[in-house]
């Protein structure tokens, strides 16, 4: 069975708490309880992993190397400003799809650039939950 790590970035721990009309009313635990229902009706393993700091994104990014068959990322804020991240993609060569739960190309427009998408072989975008079922069933 393969293995796939779900990284989520900052602040998504809060969703459901604000801005319903962009990310919807369901929260985090809603988030990961979907995206485990998910990985079980798909026949894949799934971590989940969230964190509000860079470094530690990128210190499991790491730690995947020879564990992980795939990633899902979204990197919230991240997904922006993060070469880091980006680089340690790279480094360990683990196939990864990005997600945003919002459609990040109709917003402002520093969402528009993404460090992440240079190296993801997929980005799924304004799908909701929904985006991380799809992302999880690249890896099938
Ligand atoms: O659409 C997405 O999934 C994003 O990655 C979400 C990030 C945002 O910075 C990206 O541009 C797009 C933000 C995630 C959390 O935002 C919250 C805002 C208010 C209340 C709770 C969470």
């Amino acid at each position: 069975m393969k293995k796939i790590l779900v990284i989520n970035g900052p602040n998504l721990n809060l969703l459901g708490l604000r801005e319903p009309a962009i990310y919807g009313n369901r929260d985090f635990n809603a988030l990961i309880e979907f995206i485990k229902e998910s990985a079980r009706s798909l026949g894949l393993q799934v971590e989940c992993f969230q964190s509000n700091h860079e470094g530690a994104i990128v210190d499991k990014i790491q730690q995947a190397y020879g564990v992980f068959d795939g990633i899902v990322i979204n990197p919230a804020a991240y997904t922006h400003t993060s070469v880091a991240i980006l680089d340690a993609l790279k480094a360990v060569a683990i196939p990864t799809v990005e997600v945003h739960i919002s459609d990040v190309s109709e917003r402002e427009e520093f969402r528009r650039h993404s460090f992440v998408s240079l190296y993801a072989a997929k980005t799924i975008m304004g799908k909701g939950f929904d985006g991380y079922r799809e992302a999880l069933s690249f890896f099938l």
